[in-house]
């Protein structure tokens, strides 16, 4: 039997790394994208992972680990490969987000992750008093902290599932672009 290999059925996997504080809705997220409902979370010891079809020639491995304190030392091990972040904050607990900005700011920092886009979730938007896009982009000190590379940042509602189409087309072309520009960077390095 014949085995048929043609570049139209290859479907592309990418690495999506989700990080963000305890309680911000990273696994609620994961679990509405993909599918399509709601679930009872508990605070996540290690991290859940789940493939997402993208129906764009390429599929999401994504990566939700454990936003604890004491998980966040474990972060460092899940940089490695990944083709876009996704930075999970909960826009209606305020007092939270100054220790939101120090932890990403940390991992922005880090030379694993250097140049790969994020995608910023501001999550919870059904509560009132949730902050918008525009306030937690200065709240997060984007502008300065992602100067290096690209990002973007989507107000969402992970229990009803808005913003969270909108969030994953830019994931997935951040991605796409994140993967290229490896492969590129990988053929100039096998030419030398
Ligand atoms: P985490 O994985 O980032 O730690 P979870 O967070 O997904 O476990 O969610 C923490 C709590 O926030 C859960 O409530 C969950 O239902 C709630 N939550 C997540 N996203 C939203 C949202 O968009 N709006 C609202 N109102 N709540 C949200 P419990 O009560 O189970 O702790
Ligand atoms: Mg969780």
């Amino acid at each position: 039997m014949g085995f048929i290999h043609s570049k139209q059925f290859t479907v592309k996997q990418a690495q999506i790394l989700m990080l963000g504080l305890d309680s911000a809705g990273k696994s609620t997220l994961l679990y509405m994208l993909k599918f399509n409902d709601v679930f009872l979370t508990l605070p996540t010891i290690g991290f859940n992972v789940e493939m997402i079809e993208t129906g764009a020639g390429i599929s999401l491995t994504v990566w939700d680990v454990g936003g604890q304190r004491k998980m966040r030392t474990v972060w460092e091990n899940h940089l490695e490969n990944t083709d876009s972040l996704v930075y999970v904050v909960d826009s209606a607990n305020i007092q939270r987000l100054e220790e939101s900005k120090k932890e990403l700011e940390i991992i922005l920092k880090n030379e694993k992750i250097k140049n790969v886009p994020v995608v910023v979730l501001a999550n919870k938007q059904d509560l009132p008093g949730a902050l918008g896009a525009e306030e937690i982009t200065k709240r997060l000190n984007m502008k300065k902290h992602c100067h290096d590379r690209n990002w973007y940042i989507q107000p969402c509602c992970a229990v009803t599932g808005e913003g969270l189409s909108e969030a994953f087309q830019k994931v997935t072309s951040f991605a796409k672009s994140c993967m290229k520009s490896k492969q590129e960077a990988f053929a100039i390095f096998r030419q030398h």
